[in-house]
């Protein structure tokens, strides 16, 4: 039938297109604070945009692949718990599509033009596309799993620093919660005195975008979601960098506390995040 015709269009056309169309709409939004709503706390808000953000996106996938599953922020009951269940219930699909249909919301009702449409495809739990755009400058980050990284049409690559000392490393600061939030801060205590700054932008997922294309040498936070990381992290695996958990275990689709580098400096910041931990 028609959608089996439609259904041969690439699975990164797909989400480039749902990632532009998004992103373009998002923007006709921002500062407008469209229906503003508090989720868990005064941290975390969610607009109208955000779900018909993701509402979009959805119904374009599921146009053209019917029978992929399909994860997004906003179709799921807020907290750890409920995020951590639903992406049980679908991690092993053939094809799942995961999306942050805005990530950095808090910047897009300020009006901060730093925020993002994140889309990723697993399949069968491995990351094989991921895609941020960020409609404010119009760039697109994608990555293919085993093709690479592009921004602009351009291959997009790690920094060169080898040390923290010559290094821009970025954070987000968690929602206080299961003591995330005092962790965080004697993290922030002990890297900024051996890193060159800290930057702490408000989308994880454009930051990890930042360190696929060098802009950022590394970036770490603790207490995020699949839809925040997923396509991020497969933009610096691509780009030719190292993305781990907090014990420096390899990423994968469950991991919340994220640690993400040039490769160069992965281990000694590893070390530094440790030593706050203790
Ligand atoms: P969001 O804008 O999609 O909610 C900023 O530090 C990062 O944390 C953003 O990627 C933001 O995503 C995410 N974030 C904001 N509030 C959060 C919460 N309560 N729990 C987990 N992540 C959150
Ligand atoms: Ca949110
Ligand atoms: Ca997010
Ligand atoms: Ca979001």
């Amino acid at each position: 039938d028609s959608r089996q015709v439609i259904g041969r269009k690439s699975f990164a056309a797909v989400a480039i297109n749902c990632a532009a169309k998004a992103g373009e709409w998002i923007k006709t939004k921002v500062g407008g604070y469209a229906s503003l709503n508090q989720k868990t706390s005064h941290h975390d808000l969610v607009t109208e945009v955000d779900k018909g953000s993701e509402n979009l996106i959805r119904s374009l996938i599921l146009t053209h692949f019917p029978d992929h599953a399909v994860l997004g922020e906003e179709g799921v009951e807020p907290g750890p718990a409920a995020s951590a269940a639903a992406l049980e219930e679908v991690k092993d699909a053939e094809y799942l599509w995961i999306i942050d249909p805005i990530d950095g919301t808090t910047n897009f009702v300020h009006g901060f033009p730093f925020f993002s449409v994140s889309i990723a495809l697993a399949h069968r739990g491995e990351v094989i596309l991921g895609v941020v755009y960020d409609p404010s400058k119009d760039e697109l980050f994608i990555a293919e799993k085993g093709k690479g990284a592009y921004v602009h049409g351009r291959r997009t690559r790690v920094s060169g620093e080898t040390g923290l000392k010559e290094s821009l490393v970025a954070t987000g600061f968690p929602a206080d919660r299961d003591g995330a939030l005092p962790l965080n801060m004697r993290q922030l205590e002990a890297v900024v005195p051996r890193v060159r700054n800290v930057r702490t932008a408000g989308s994880a997922a454009l930051h990890l975008a930042y360190v696929a294309a060098g802009r950022l040498s590394a970036f770490w936070e603790i207490g995020l979601n699949s839809w925040d990381i997923a396509a991020g992290a497969l933009l610096i695996q691509e780009s030719g960098g190292v993305v781990t958990d907090l014990d420096g275990n390899p990423y994968h689709l469950g991991v919340r506390n994220i640690v993400a580098s040039n490769g160069a400096v992965h281990d000694e910041l590893l070390a530094v995040l440790r030593s706050a931990a203790e």
